[in-house]
Order: C-alpha cells, then structure tokens, then sequence
C-alpha cells in the first residue's frame, strides 16, 4: 500500500511525463508514409449517391458481374442457413451484409494471384472459382470439400483465427524472390487482429516490401466480443501505420470503394511498391455461427442501425442510376442466384456421399496403437449395424 500522501504509481504516470512527439533524436524518420493521417475511402454515400468527382467509372459488364457475384453470396448464404437448421449441413459461418467486402477484395485478382481467407468468405471464394456445391461438400464435413480446386491459388480457409497470415506473408516474400510479378490478398477480422502473428506479419511485410494486400474486416464483433472490448483504439487500420503499411480505412459496404482500395493495393504490391493494409469497415447482420445466438450478447436495435447501410442496394441505387439494373431485373437476378444455389444443393445430395469408415483416417501417418484400438471398435460397431 502506498503511505498517505505518497502519490500511486498511476498519479506519478501522468501524461506530462511522457515525452513530446519529436523529443528523441535519432534515424527515426517515417519511411514514405505519414504518421499522422489515415486516409479513408467513401464512393456511395447510405444512400447510393456517388460522392462527388469519386466514381471510377468501371465498365458496364464489370459492374454487373461483381453485382451478380453479391447476390449469388447472399443467396448461398440464406440457404447454407436454411440447410443447417434442417440438419442438412455442419457448423455453417453466414456472411450477410458483408459481401462488398467479398467480392471487393478479390475481383481484381488474377489466376496468378494467390487469396488465403478465414472461414467466412464463401463469396469471395466463389469468386475464385469454388462451385457451391464444393464449397456445401466443405461446410458439411467431407474431406473432399477441404482443398481448394485444380488450379486455384487460393489458401483453404483458416478457423484457427489469424493464423493464415504470417505464412500468406511468406507466400508473398517466396514471390518476390521468385521474381514473381502477382501478389497475395490475406484477409481476417478484428479479433483475429489481436493474435501477435499478424502484427508480426505486418511487420515482416513492411520490412520486406512483400507483395500483399492485409484485409481486415473490421465487423465490429468476434462472437460476442465488440469491437470496444476487442482495441483501445477503434480504428484498426493505425496498426498498420506503426508498422511501416500503408494502411486506410475503407467503407466496407461500399463496393465501389472495396474495388478501388484493393485494385489499388493489388497493383502497388506488384509493382514493388510492398504491403497495404486496408480496414474495411462492415457489420456482423447475422449469426457468428450457426452454434451462436447473438440475442443473448447484443441489443436488436445495433443492428438496425446498420440495415440501410445494406452494401446490395446501396449499389443497387447506384447501378439503376446508371440506368444498368431496373428493379425488374434486380429481382431476375435474385431469382437466377437462388436456382443456381439450389442446383448446387441437388449436386451436393447426389455427389456427398458419407464415409463413416473413413473417420479414424487423415490424421496420422502411423496411427497409435490406443486409437488403432478405437478405430476397430467403431468398424466392429459398424458391422453390427450394417452400415457400409
Ligand atoms: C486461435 C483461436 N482462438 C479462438 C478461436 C475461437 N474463435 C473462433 S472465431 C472467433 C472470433 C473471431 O472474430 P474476428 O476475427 O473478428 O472474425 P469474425 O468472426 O468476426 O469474422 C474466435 C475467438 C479460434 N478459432 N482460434
Ligand atoms: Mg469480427
């Protein structure tokens, strides 16, 4: 205890104390960035209105075809859901209200690009070139649906929170050395964000100029922890100053800005000109997963806040003012999404066959005796049973 009239050490820790910015001399010069500012990117306002002399202008079929990739997401989402609460499907991780940020993040890669994605990203998988019904055959358990298909630089997935980054970061420097002109798109949320790999990787990818774009979708919660709770400072894209990144703040349900931060990135880390990382700022609408229940963790009204923010109209307001998309034809999209999604279900029935004899395999090479025990027991049960 201290004795009275002794200051504590928090009386003694006052600010004043501390020394001014500019106080130590030394080769601290900021590389190439300013340390002071973060620069931040809004095209459509909630309401689809482009902000003045911002709109990139992208060609008519690009527009349609990221438009279509959002609804086909959101529509494989409200199934995948569907399907798991049927007992059709495993643990499933929904994604509403984030799809600008899927398909933001990716649309700009190329095959030669490589994309590593934490568990929920469907919709920029999707977009690399996942069937939904290899994406179905992974959800509900089947070996077969764990790597990524035949000619897809895509990373499988990471529920191991954070833990893709730092080797996405190695996967980016082997490419420099290679002489590899592509780059690696790594995205992760904010509670991932507080694994001390990423910020190792950030700094290995600052100090090694590496080819890489960091995606942190700032959603605002991991599982029920908010984002207050998760950072004493809410504007995650700081971090990345501190490192040596240039780094910005995206409105994450803004597809148009989504497309132009990351096309951007993309082409400075190929160029040589090293990392990005971009914060995209979105919503969890949904469940964390299907094994949650966020009614017990967060207030209803939170997440009306964020309905009109909803990333698909937004762009859709945009799109009929370009006189791209009437509604009448938003509707025959949304209608020819959820056919192909249920066409992918149909698929996945008849192609998802269960092993149940395979259950013991794929984990060790040499399997230990006390599980080997195991393994024949379950067969003997198997047997007894009839099953196949
Ligand atoms: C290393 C590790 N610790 C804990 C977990 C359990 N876990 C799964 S998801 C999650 C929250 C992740 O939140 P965030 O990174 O913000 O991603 P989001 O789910 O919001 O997309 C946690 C703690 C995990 N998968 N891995
Ligand atoms: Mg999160």
């Amino acid at each position: 205890m201290p004795e009275a009239n002794q200051p504590t050490r928090a009386e003694q820790n006052t600010p004043s104390e501390v020394p001014p910015p500019g106080h130590i001399d030394g080769p601290f010069d900021s590389r190439s960035i300013d340390l002071g500012r973060i620069e931040s990117l809004q095209v459509l306002d909630e309401h689809g209105q482009v902000e003045d002399g911002l709109d990139p202008k992208y060609d008519d079929e690009t527009l349609l075809k990221v438009h279509r990739a959002m609804v086909l997401t959101r529509a494989f989402d409200a199934r995948m859901l569907a399907m798991q609460r049927q007992g059709q499907m495993g643990t499933f991780a929904p994604n509403l209200g984030q799809e600008a940020c899927m398909i933001g993040q990716v649309w700009s890669l190329g095959p030669d690009d490589w994309f590593a994605p934490s568990y929920r990203s469907f919709g920029a998988q999707i977009w690399r070139g996942w069937s939904m019904e290899h994406l179905m055959r992974l959800w509900a358990g089947y070996h077969s649906g764990f790597p990524p298909p035949d000619g897809v630089k895509d990373l499988p997935f990471s529920i191991v929170i954070g833990s893709h980054v730092l080797p996405s970061v190695g996967l980016a420097m082997a490419m420099r050395r290679a002489q590899d002109a592509h780059c690696a798109v790594v995205n992760f949320g904010d509670g991932a964000f507080s694994q001390g790999s990423v910020s190792e990787a950030l700094n290995f990818a600052a100090v090694e100029q590496a080819p890489i774009v960091f995606v942190c979708e700032n959603n605002g919660w991991a599982i029920s922890t908010p984002i207050d709770k998760q950072s004493g400072n809410d504007v995650l894209a700081t971090r990345g100053l501190g490192f040596g990144v240039r780094s910005l703040r995206v409105d994450g349900n803004d597809i148009l800005a989504m497309m132009m931060a990351t096309q951007e990135a993309c082409r400075r880390a190929r160029e040589g000109q090293g990392p990005t990382l971009i914060e995209a700022v979105t919503y969890r609408m949904s469940l964390h997963t299907t094994a949650d229940d966020p009614s017990v963790y967060r207030d209803e009204s939170l997440v009306d806040a964020w309905k009109n923010r909803c990333p698909i109209a937004r762009f859709e307001t945009y799109l009929a003012n370009r006189n791209l998309l009437s509604s009448e034809q938003a509707d025959q999209v949304r209608a020819a999404c959820e056919q192909e999604v249920l066409d992918a279900r149909t698929q996945f029935r008849e192609t998802a066959v269960a092993e149940p004899r395979q259950i013991f395999d794929h984990l060790y090479a040499e399997m230990p005796d006390e599980l080997e025990e195991q393994r024949l027991e379950y067969l003997r049960r198997l047997d007894r049973k009839g099953v196949k």
